[in-house]
């Protein structure tokens, strides 16, 4: 059995070090906010299945020996030829400002149908987590969300908006009615409206309405300003762990990966959060969605001092 399930478009991934209209060397890898959190789990020594479809091409192959490298399952994931593997590009402007461009639409990810997610939830694993990224590919994925949400499971949601993918008001209609089936919610304070009800005008309230519709627990991710959650009993905060910036993206995956560790750990709410505070910081102070994720045994590496060597 599974700790947890989670599924939705795995992109190759390019990275430049500055603008790409100007050429140079890209480094090559993958990326999704899904199996970010896969392999950052995995590295913890969860059992994680991932699971989408890639183009029948040959960085649908990378995407899935990447993961099988890192320990998560990918027997449910599958290459389907409606379309070839997403590709996502990064692009470092003014410092840590990094861009994003997407070449994902009609990509065989866009397909992903309820037929292919619902068997990857048998046997029924401890924890489902989806984003909010996967709705937003399209009518097929969007109902695979709602068909694996109401499908009885524990469910984290990371609303993780994109507006590069669709609009405000858009994410909100498909969001909003997922809520009541939702155990743990993970937005950025931006986020949070986008799944509260739009009565709720400031944060305690959309904070308290998600309490009040059923989910567990809400946990806000704050940047550097570290992050808070909330359950019915008790609101914890937790600053940022300090580091020095190299890479933010992939930090808020690397942050559920920590905090469903701690849930799975059965840490309680303080300790769930250093996890994710941990595991965030990991992914800023490396390259990568994912590369620098830590291991178990390398979850204390940041309480020694910043600029010393371990021999
Ligand atoms: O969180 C980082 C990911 O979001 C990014 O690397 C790729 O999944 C991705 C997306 O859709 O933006």
């Amino acid at each position: 059995m599974s700790d947890v399930v989670t599924f939705g478009e795995t992109m190759a991934a390019l990275r430049a070090d500055g603008p790409i209209r100007l050429g140079g060397t890209m480094r090559l890898s993958v990326a999704g906010a899904e199996s970010n959190v896969a392999i950052g789990l995995a590295r913890l020594g969860h059992r994680v299945r991932w699971t989408g479809l890639v183009g029948r091409d040959e960085t649908g192959e990378l995407v899935l020996r990447t993961l099988r490298a890192e320990g998560v399952d990918v027997g449910h994931a599958r290459v389907d030829e409606r379309g070839p593997t997403g590709l996502i590009l990064f692009e470092r402007r003014l410092g840590d400002l990094v861009r994003v461009i997407y070449h994902r639409a009609g990509s065989a990810a866009s397909f992903l149908s309820a037929d292919d997610v619902l068997p990857a939830l048998d046997p029924s694993p401890r924890l489902l987590h989806v984003t909010g990224i996967t709705p937003a590919l399209g009518p097929a994925p969007a109902l695979a969300v709602r068909a694996a949400v109401e499908s009885g499971v524990r469910v984290c949601l990371d609303v993780n908006y994109r507006s590069r993918l669709w609009g405000r008001d858009q994410a909100a209609a498909a969001l909003r009615p997922l809520v009541s089936a939702l155990s743990v919610v993970v937005a950025s304070d931006d986020e949070l409206e986008l799944v509260a009800p739009p009565s709720a005008s400031t944060e305690n309230d959309r904070v308290a309405a998600l309490l009040d519709a059923g989910v567990a627990e809400v946990v806000i991710k704050r940047g550097a300003d570290g992050a808070s959650a909330h359950t019915r009993h008790s609101s914890v905060h937790a600053s940022a762990r300090r580091v020095r910036v190299v890479d933010v993206v992939g930090a808020g995956d690397a942050f559920v990966a920590g905090y469903l560790s701690g849930l799975l750990d059965d840490l309680d709410l303080t300790g769930r959060l250093d996890r994710a505070v941990t595991t965030g910081a990991f992914a800023v102070a490396s390259p990568g969605d994912w590369e620098g994720l830590p291991t178990r045994a390398e979850l204390g590496l940041l309480d020694g001092r910043p600029e010393s060597t371990l021999r």
